[in-house]
């Protein structure tokens, strides 16, 4: 297998020439679980560690390497090797995890289409679809909507979740699949392309893994049952990237329920181009869209030309993406602060 079947072109060679040293080798990361990590290279796959080097010129998670990562390798043996460097990313998928901790997370890096997958049986929901663009618009990642399980609904239900979709204001392209019957697969397919990643994205139980076993026509991933209300038992556990033989490469991902949103608002203004079009026809340039005279936002949403919850939804994902950005950095801040104090009473001590 050569290094440009797994996506290597001349912009990474560059980077590459740039950081690795003569007696590291490029390779990719396909597997990430608890500070291991497994890359690949002509030659196949290893489990590779950072190097200590490397932890400590890092002062971020965000830096660490992910799924999708080219990095600088030293292959020690056959079997395993040390990560010394991280090249940049062409694009990403970043989110903060759930709960009140600011812990930003890499998801993948370097892909180019993100499927982003729900259920039309019990896991839909339009608001968590645009939480996903956004998310992926900011990383530079393209999205496709994935309706899986049509084989549950019937096809007047459809059509009401697409309407449901398109009323948002959404444009993404949707493909309607079911695993089960085979229906959609092929849409799927054609937008596959060698040398190209794709990740799925979506809550757990809605047919992640299914669907990529489906596309490599074996059980290569372990799939689970859903329980009675759809919900997902989290069979996946750690993110992976798999080559298909047709030359595609998929990251599968646990199911994620709940993610906020960090530093979007590039992706909000790209996702919401139907507000932020309006809001170039209210009177004032900061207009909050609230109760100013001569705004335009809010008599489209009282004259129904735009969706109450779009709106909202639109407010929300702003004001959560601005506050993470305030206590992340806060966050950094007070971390710096304790290690100059740690540092100093280091000092103190060897007076
Ligand atoms: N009826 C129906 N069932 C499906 C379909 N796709 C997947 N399933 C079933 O849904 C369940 C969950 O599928 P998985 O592929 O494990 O879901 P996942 O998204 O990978 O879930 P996590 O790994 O937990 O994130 C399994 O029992 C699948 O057989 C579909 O299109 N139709
Ligand atoms: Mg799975
Ligand atoms: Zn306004």
């Amino acid at each position: 297998m050569e290094l440009s079947e797994l996506g290597l072109d001349p912009w990474f060679q560059n980077q590459a020439a740039e950081r690795c040293q003569p007696e590291q080798r490029m390779a990719r990361v396909t597997a990430v679980d608890r500070g291991w990590y497994v890359v690949r290279n002509e030659e196949g796959e290893v489990s590779a560690k950072t190097t200590g080097r490397f932890l400590n010129s890092t002062d971020s998670t965000m830096d660490m390497p992910c799924v999708g990562d080219w990095v600088c390798v030293h292959y020690d043996a056959e079997t395993s090797a040390s990560i010394h460097a991280v090249l940049p990313r062409k694009s990403f998928l970043h989110r903060k995890s759930s709960g009140k901790n600011v812990e930003m997370q890499m998801i993948a890096a370097n892909i180019d289409i993100a499927f982003i997958v729900q259920s039309c049986h019990f896991d839909f929901n339009v608001a968590r679809l645009e939480r996903y663009l956004v998310m992926a618009s900011e990383g530079h990642v393209e999205s496709v909507l994935v309706l899986t399980k049509t084989d549950l609904v019937s096809v007047e239900e459809l059509e009401q979740l697409i309407a449901a979709i398109r009323g948002a204001g959404i444009s993404a392209r949707i493909i309607a699949l079911s695993n089960v019957t085979g229906a959609g697969l092929e849409q799927i397919r054609e937008l596959m392309g060698p040398g190209k990643t794709y990740c799925l994205l979506g809550s757990s139980g809605v047919g992640k893994s299914t669907l990529i076993n489906r596309l490599t026509g074996h059980d290569t991933l372990k799939t689970g049952s859903v329980s009675d209300s759809g919900e997902g038992r989290h069979t996946t556990v750690r993110r992976q990237l798999i080559v298909l033989e047709q030359g595609a490469m998929f990251v599968d991902t646990p199911g994620m329920r709940e993610f906020g949103l960090f530093a979007a608002s590039e992706g909000i203004g790209e996702c919401f181009d139907d507000i932020r079009e309006l809001a170039l026809s209210c009177r004032f340039t900061n207009c909050s869209h609230t109760n100013e005279p001569g705004c335009a936002v809010v008599p489209a949403i009282k004259g129904g030309q735009m969706l109450a919850e779009h709106y909202g939804n639109y407010v929300k994902l702003k004001k959560e993406s601005e506050l993470n950005v305030t206590a992340y950095a806060e966050k950094r801040k007070k971390a710096k602060t304790s290690a100059r104090v740690g540092q100093a009473a280091i000092k103190q001590t060897k007076k």
